[in-house]
């Protein structure tokens, strides 16, 4: 009889397998068929299983509280990424930045924008097209800023959501949160 942690292990390299084969799937080099189509580079399928693994937690989703604790620790863990923030008055300690009202509007805004992926799962390099024209082209955010903010949002949701967060439904967030930093990195291709 295999142990929790064995049964477990085996389902999350499952997983891992998932996610390293979908990160593969974004970034492989345009092929004859998407030359005469370019959005088949970036065409993203999801399984059903997917699909309601994402939409049934996202159900679930303070977006406010959420988006709040997801920017917070972004702007603690990689401080970096303060620098865009300026506006934003005291980011002086994590204390401070936690406490900050305008990280979590800001938050809340980002996380409300992760929605709209959740929404429009076969079309999110279109929905993101605009956001993707600011963050590169006027704010010149490094798109690796939106893979690190995407991982600590998984974070926050497998900490809040830790019944709910299977190996499986890690796999399809991460693979999500893998489109999203792709799409709005889309102006820098
Ligand atoms: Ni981001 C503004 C969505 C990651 C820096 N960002 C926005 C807005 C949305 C948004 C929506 C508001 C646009 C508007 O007012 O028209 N940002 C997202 C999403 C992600 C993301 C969906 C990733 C999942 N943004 C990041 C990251 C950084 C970032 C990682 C920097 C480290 N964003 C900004 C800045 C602004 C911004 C800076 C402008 C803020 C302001 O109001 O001055």
């Amino acid at each position: 009889m295999r142990t929790g942690h064995e049964r477990w292990s085996r389902q999350s390299r499952r997983a891992l397998a998932v996610r390293v084969d979908s990160r593969f799937d974004l970034q492989v080099s345009p092929s004859a068929a998407s030359a005469k189509d370019p959005s088949l580079v970036t065409m993203v399928h999801w399984t059903a299983e997917e699909k309601q693994l994402i939409t049934s937690l996202w159900g679930k989703v303070n977006v406010e509280e959420c988006g709040g604790e997801a920017l917070a620790r972004l702007l603690i863990v990689y401080p970096w990424t303060q620098r865009f923030f300026s506006a934003f008055g005291n980011l002086s300690s994590p204390t401070a930045i936690m406490g900050n009202p305008k990280v979590r509007a800001h938050g809340k805004k980002v996380l409300t924008s992760f929605g709209d992926a959740v929404k429009n799962l076969d079309n999110i390099k279109a929905t993101y097209a605009k956001l993707s024209e600011l963050h590169c082209n006027k704010l010149h955010v490094d798109p690796e800023n939106f893979r690190l903010l995407g991982d600590i949002l998984i974070i926050v949701l497998a900490t809040r959501f830790a019944k709910e967060f299977t190996p499986a439904c890690q796999a399809a967030w991460q693979k999500l949160a893998s489109v999203v930093a792709h799409a709005l990195a889309h102006q820098y291709h």
